[in-house]
């Protein structure tokens, strides 16, 4: 599998729906950053990297987007649109995410610091550093 799926635990009740994330527990790795994507444009296209060493959960916490991965020997494209499954990138994997709807919030919970260094943002360098050559 190109990725694993988290389900996360809905705590809901009469008043609505929360989701507690932790480190180590539901979120497999020390935290050390968080991000979101939100008001993406239509048919705007992002992505376009694979990272060396950044691990990342990805949640879709508001409306819906794609996102295709591609570990350079299968591709998966996955519809995002519940607030309670996560995608867990532990390994060089290129990914593109699209199809995002106004509404469409992107939360992605990450291993690291930002660092421009770790990303790799040339396809065929993405398939020389997992040992697959063009
Ligand atoms: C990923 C996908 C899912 C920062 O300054 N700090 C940050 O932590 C991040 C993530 C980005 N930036 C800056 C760098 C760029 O100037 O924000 C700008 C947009 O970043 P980028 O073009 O890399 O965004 P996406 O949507 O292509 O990719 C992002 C993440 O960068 C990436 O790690 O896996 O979302």
């Amino acid at each position: 599998m190109i990725y694993k799926r988290l389900e996360f635990n809905v705590h809901g009740d009469d008043r609505g729906s929360l989701i507690a994330l932790e480190q180590f527990q539901s979120i497999p790795f020390a935290i050390k950053r968080i991000y979101y994507i939100y008001g993406t444009k239509d048919n705007v296209r992002r992505g376009f990297h694979a990272h060396k060493k950044l691990k990342q959960v990805l949640i879709c916490i508001s409306g819906h987007c794609n996102l295709l991965l591609d570990d350079g020997y299968e591709k998966t494209d996955i519809f995002l649109n519940k607030r309670n499954i996560g995608v867990y990138l532990d390994r060089p994997i290129w990914r593109e995410m699209y199809n995002f709807s106004s509404d469409a919030v992107l939360l992605c919970i990450a291993s690291e610091i930002y660092d421009e260094s770790d990303y790799i943002r040339d396809y065929s360098e993405f398939l020389y550093c997992i040992g697959k050559e063009n």
